[in-house]
């Protein structure tokens, strides 16, 4: 097998919530080591900085939406730097707050699509991100995502998605935060979701595999958006918005093997980390451990053939 190559790309955006520190995000997270634990596993890695966001009018949407202009001038530069970083490597994007997804996940499945490939996407999330600005209570973008990915209307300004994620390629593991309009949304659509009394029942490991299984079957491109909210706040404090009881460090983890193992990881986003909220570089440390359980960190081999 070739040696992967991950380019990290920093993408310090602040403006997908109110409050801010997700902007130091990136810098966190190469404090951590980022680079070092990746390089230590045999990848090349390059790490192209932080990138700014295209200057933009935004469009016309409702007043209560925070910052629209700054974050769809984000979009439109992460589109841009996703999709021309699949061309030769697995991006890792350091956020920055989750309206980052917004720009990533749009140039990836450009990608995919310029390759005759269906992109698929593992959303680890205490929330769906599935509003709209019209649905959105809080005007915050950074629970929008994949309702614009999924090409839901009401996103002016931002690039066309002439490549929707279709929505039984979607994954959302670790939920427990879902607003109504959310709720109803999701539930007339065929977006996978696993709630955390779903993860208790079952385990973690059975319902990653099933989808797994479908990335694989459809020969997909695979792309993994960690929220650092997807874990319980008493082991990663450092989010604004804390929902108790979700994954364990374990859990966490072993997603994320299983992720290595089954080989269809194409890129990465680690978000939504607010060193500001931080315990001593203890959030960033985790989602750095995480990011290279995905890529490959182990303490014994086992075969790659355990799961797929
Ligand atoms: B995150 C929320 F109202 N649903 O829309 C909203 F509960 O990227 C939260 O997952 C969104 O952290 C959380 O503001 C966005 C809220
Ligand atoms: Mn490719
Ligand atoms: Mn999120
Ligand atoms: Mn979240």
């Amino acid at each position: 097998m070739t040696t992967t190559h991950c380019r990290l790309i920093g993408a310090p955006v602040d403006s997908g919530r109110r409050g801010r520190g997700c902007l130091m995000g990136p810098d966190a997270m190469r404090t951590a080591r980022l680079a070092e634990a990746l390089r230590d596993l045999g990848l090349s890695v390059t790490d192209m900085g932080n990138i700014s966001p295209d200057d933009v009018p935004g469009g016309d949407v409702p007043a209560h939406i925070h910052a629209y202009p700054e974050t769809a001038g984000w979009t439109h530069a992460l589109s841009r730097v996703a999709r021309a970083a699949m061309a030769d490597s697995l991006p890792i994007f350091l956020g920055g707050d989750h309206s980052l997804s917004l720009g990533s996940v749009h140039g990836v499945a450009e990608h995919a699509a310029s390759e005759g490939r269906p992109q698929f996407v593992l959303w680890l999330d205490a929330h769906s991100d599935f509003h709209t600005p019209d649905t959105s209570s809080s005007g915050n973008m950074h629970g929008t995502p994949l309702g614009y990915l999924t090409g839901r209307p009401g996103f002016p300004g931002l690039p066309a998605v002439t490549n929707p994620i279709a929505q039984k390629n979607i994954c959302i593991i670790g939920l427990r935060s879902v607003d109504a309009a959310e709720k109803e949304a999701l539930q007339a659509s065929e977006i996978r979701r696993h709630d955390m009394r779903d993860i208790d029942e079952n385990g973690i490991a059975k319902p990653l595999e099933a989808f797994l299984q479908e990335v694989s079957r459809a020969n997909g491109a695979l792309h993994v958006s960690l929220d650092v909210d997807f874990l319980d706040p008493m082991v990663a404090p450092a989010v604004g918005t804390t929902v108790p009881g979700g994954a364990t460090v374990r859990e966490a983890h072993l997603v994320m093997e299983m992720l290595h193992d089954s080989e269809l990881m194409t890129s990465l986003d680690l978000v939504e980390l607010n060193p500001a909220l931080d315990e001593r570089g203890r959030t960033a440390q985790l989602m750095v451990d995480l990011a290279a359980s995905a890529l490959g960190r182990r303490v014994f081999d086992r075969p790659t053939t355990r799961l797929l």
